[in-house]
C-alpha cells in the first residue's frame, strides 16, 4: 500500500503559487481553500492531501509529523528554529523582504548610533533581535501579531520590522523603509522521519518542483 502524504499550506499566496508546482507533480487540490470551509483538502491522488494551516504554523506541522511536507516562507522558518525538518528546496515563490521601516521625521540614522536604545515593534522577534544585536544597537522589542504598521504612528515604537513586498501599506501609512534585512522566499520543508519512512513518495514530489523551478 502507498503511504498517506500529508501537504501543509497556508491560504492566499503561499496556496496560489505552489499549486503550479504541485501540478508538475500531477497532483491537482479538488477543492478551492477559498471557498471550503474544510482544513483537509483531497487531491486527485488518493495517497495524497493537503491540510490548511496559518502561515506561521507550518514548520510546526511539518516538526511534529501532523504534515510530512509542506510549504513556508523563510521568515516563518527562522522564528519557528526549523527543528525536526530538512530544506530541500527554495522554492522561489511568495518573494517580499523583511525590512526595517520608520516614520518620515523619524532620525533613524542617529537612532542607530552604537550603544543606542530603539524601541521595535514586530512579529519577527528572532530576526530582528539577531539584526540589531549585531549592529551593537539595544532593542526593546515589543511583539505584535499584525498590524505593525500602526506603532511607529501612535508613538508606541520608533521603528518596525516587517515583510514588504511592493511597499505600498508602508507609504500608505507614511513610513520609510530605512534597512533592508533580508530576502524572503518561501520553502520546501520535509519532516525528517517522513522522509526515511516515505522517502520513495516524498523524493518523487520533491524531484517534480525543482525540475518545475528550474524550468522558470
Ligand atoms: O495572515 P496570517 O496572519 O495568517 O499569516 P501571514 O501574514 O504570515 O500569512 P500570509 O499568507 O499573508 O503570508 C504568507 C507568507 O507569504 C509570509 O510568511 C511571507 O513569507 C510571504 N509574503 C510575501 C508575504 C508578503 N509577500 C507580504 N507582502 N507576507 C505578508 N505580506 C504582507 C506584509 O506583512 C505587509 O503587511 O503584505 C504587506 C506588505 O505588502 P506591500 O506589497 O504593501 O509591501
Ligand atoms: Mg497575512
Amino acid at each position: 500500500m502507498t503511504p498517506q502524504i500529508t501537504l501543509a499550506l497556508s491560504k492566499g499566496r503561499i496556496f496560489d503559487e505552489t499549486l503550479p508546482l504541485l501540478a508538475a507533480a500531477g497532483i491537482e487540490v479538488l477543492e478551492d481553500p477559498e471557498t471550503s470551509r474544510k482544513l483537509i483538502l483531497p487531491t486527485n491522488r488518493p495517497d495524497v492531501r493537503v491540510v490548511l494551516v496559518r502561515a506561521t504554523d507550518v514548520p510546526t506541522y511539518v516538526q511534529y509529523g501532523g504534515a510530512d511536507i509542506g510549504v513556508a516562507g523563510k521568515d516563518s522558518l527562522l522564528e519557528h528554529g526549523g527543528q525536526g525538518m530538512f530544506r530541500p528546496l527554495d522554492l522561489q515563490i511568495a518573494r517580499c523582504r523583511v525590512s526595517v521601516a520608520v516614520r518620515a521625521d523619524f532620525d533613524y540614522a542617529q537612532a542607530v548610533r552604537q550603544g543606542a536604545r530603539l524601541k521595535v515593534a514586530t512579529k519577527y522577534t528572532h530576526i530582528a533581535r539577531q539584526f540589531f544585536s549585531a549592529k551593537g544597537v539595544h532593542v526593546d522589542l515589543i511583539k505584535l501579531y499584525g498590524s505593525m504598521e500602526l506603532a511607529p504612528l501612535i508613538g508606541m515604537a520608533d521603528a518596525i520590522v516587517d515583510l514588504v513586498s511592493t511597499g505600498n501599506t508602508l507609504r500608505a501609512n507614511d513610513l520609510v523603509e530605512v534597512e533592508q534585512i533580508m530576502d524572503i522566499s518561501s520553502h520546501l520543508v520535509v519532516n525528517q522521519a517522513a522522509l526515511k519512512l516515505k522517502q520513495a513518495p516524498l523524493k518523487r514530489i520533491i524531484d517534480a518542483f525543482a525540475r518545475a523551478i528550474a524550468q522558470d
